[in-house]
């Protein structure tokens, strides 16, 4: 999930994030044991819509997925507690045999697991504790599979990153495979911009939670009260730029990483960035990767979309 934690290890990424201009501290360091469980309350705030929207798509259009689908195996990248998966679960019964929920955080995987197991008693249910960016190579064999990856997690990626994970997926799909994404999708401003600076203020306790964990893990003092928590809307990038910026000018240390970073007054310090998507642009994306949009499903709002692909017929017909 986090930025360059692909081909370099969490530490290194972490180096690297933070010599870049805007600093930035990989966003895999939210999703500790703390961040996980402040996500899953995030996602039952009023202003959080997507998980909302994404259930009523998933409620309405699961029987479909099913359908066109008649899927074996279910992998869930970046699973958390799988709320919504259950919708799938449920119409896929027919078919399904076998659960993969994968995540980073092991103990919340391992619980997800457990209960989803108990819950479904006909199901293996195979927990895998890893980076999908890194580990889509590695996933478990048993086609038809249905790859998901919900609640617009795709968003976390920077638009190169998220072509070479896209083709990465393309590269992973067998040909009766297919791949679902939900995809948070642009709309008013003000919207966005309450859905990220809730009125309890647990959203920025989910990403100042962050820097405590960067600080227990890298021996680093990151001061919270020198720095404003800030989320806002990019236009040109069409993404939330989530973070923080230093309320003066200082320093901070990351002994484990010995570095010394210098904070300018009003400094950003960006720990996610959340896009938004349209319709046309991320089937092109997705073309360009070598996948097809064969369904892309809306809520009646039109807030939220859910695309389901497979390989291209160009890709996999090239010799
Ligand atoms: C888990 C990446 C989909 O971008 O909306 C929620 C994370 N950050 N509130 C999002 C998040 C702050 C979330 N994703």
């Amino acid at each position: 999930m986090a930025s360059a934690a692909t081909h370099l290890g969490l530490r290194e990424a972490t180096l690297e994030g933070l010599q870049r201009t805007p600093k930035e501290l990989p966003t895999v360091w939210l999703y500790d044991e703390r961040g996980s469980q402040l996500y899953e309350e995030i996602t039952r705030l009023p202003e959080y819509y997507p998980p909302r929207r994404e259930r009523e798509i998933l409620r309405a259009r699961s029987p479909e997925v099913a359908a066109r689908t008649q899927a074996r195996t279910l992998v869930e990248l970046g699973a958390g507690n799988a709320s919504r998966t259950r919708l799938l679960l449920d119409a896929l019964a027919p078919t399904l045999e076998r659960f993969v929920p994968l995540d980073v955080s092991e103990q919340f995987l391992r619980s997800t697991a457990e209960a989803v197991a108990a819950e479904y008693p006909r199901l293996a249910v195979d927990p895998f504790v890893g980076d999908f960016e890194r580990d889509l190579h590695s996933l478990p064999a048993g086609s038809p599979r249905l790859i998901a990856l919900l609640g617009s997690t795709i968003g976390n990626f920077y638009p190169a990153q998220r072509r070479r994970f896209l083709s990465a997926v393309a590269g992973a799909l067998e040909d009766d495979d297919a791949f679902l994404v939900g995809l948070d999708l642009v709309k008013d401003v003000e919207r966005l911009a309450a859905a990220y600076n809730d009125g309890r203020g647990v959203t920025e306790a989910f990403v100042r939670n962050a820097l405590t964990a960067v600080n227990a893990e890298l021996h680093a003092t990151f001061d919270q009260r020198r720095f404003v928590y800030t989320a806002h809307w990019d236009p040109e990038h069409e993404w939330m730029d989530i973070g923080f910026r230093a309320r003066h000018a200082h320093g901070v240390s990351v002994r484990a990483l010995d570095l010394e970073l210098a904070f300018a007054e009003n400094e950003q310090l960006r720990v996610e960035v959340s896009s938004k998507f349209r319709r046309e642009r991320f089937e092109l994306e997705a073309r360009d990767a070598g996948l097809g949009v064969d369904g892309w499903w809306t809520d009646e709002a039109g807030d939220f979309a859910l695309a389901l692909m497979t390989r291209n017929e160009r890709r996999s017909t090239c010799p």
